[in-house]
């Protein structure tokens, strides 16, 4: 095994959360693909898109996990929220509705993430709309313990890349990142395996290409 062959690379997984037809799956869409579709098809199961980002000279690998068209709050168990680093809290700046239930949200990922102090972006989505909601978003943010809060659209693209950018910075500031770092080795398909530490939150990285759809947990 060279030295060259092994390389570190940090991998994340963050869920996306919010009402059915917030616009997660565009937003997504959007930020791996650069499309936008009206015709968005519902979600189904859980839908997981890759996307690497280049942060503090660091490439990071985030899986996004897209929750399906029907999910409530409360309806996901501790397994689909196991091993999270980092969420997105997704509404819609036209649904007043979806908005109030940001908070529930919130609730559920305080209460089922292995660790509570990951950090989560409010995301107010479909801002090429006219804005329906009447409050100070960033006092509210930092009232309901968000890490911040963007208003973006999934049509236009405006800021997507600056929203993920922030979660991502405000994920390698938090003090557990070490525990998701883990090492690649091309040429010994047993080196993850050997270190049990980093094994514990690790994601397959043989998942970045392919956009498996599996049942809800
Ligand atoms: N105008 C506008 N429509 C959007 C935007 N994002 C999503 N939509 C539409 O909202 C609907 C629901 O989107 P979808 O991504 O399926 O929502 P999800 O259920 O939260 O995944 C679809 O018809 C999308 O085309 C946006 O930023 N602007
Ligand atoms: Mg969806």
């Amino acid at each position: 095994m060279s030295i060259e062959a092994k390389k570190t690379e940090l991998l994340y997984k963050v869920v996306v959360v919010g009402d059915p037809n917030v616009g997660k799956t565009s937003f997504l869409r959007k930020l791996t693909t650069g499309e936008f579709s009206i015709n968005e098809k519902r979600t189904l199961g859980v839908d997981y898109r890759m996307k690497t980002l280049v942060v503090n000279n660091t490439e990071v690998n985030i899986q996004f996990w897209d929750i399906a068209g029907d999910s409530a709050y409360g309806s996901l168990t501790k397994i689909f929220y196991r091993n999270t680093s980092g969420a997105f809290v997704v509404f819609d700046v036209t649904d007043q509705a979806t908005f109030e239930n940001v908070k529930r949200w919130k609730q559920d990922l305080d209460e089922k993430t292995d660790s509570p102090k990951i950090p989560v972006i409010l995301i107010g989505n479909k801002s090429d709309k006219p804005l329906e909601i009447g409050i100070d978003l960033n006092q509210y943010a930092q009232k309901n313990g968000f890490n911040g809060v963007f208003l973006v659209s999934a049509k236009t693209g405006a800021k997507i890349d600056d929203s993920v950018f922030s979660l991502v910075q405000e994920i390698l500031k938090n003090s557990d990142a070490a525990i998701h770092q883990i090492m690649i080795n091309n040429d010994d398909p047993d080196a993850n395996s050997k270190n049990s530490q980093s094994r514990k939150n690790f994601v397959d990285l043989k998942d970045r290409k392919s956009k498996n759809k599996r049942n809800c947990c």
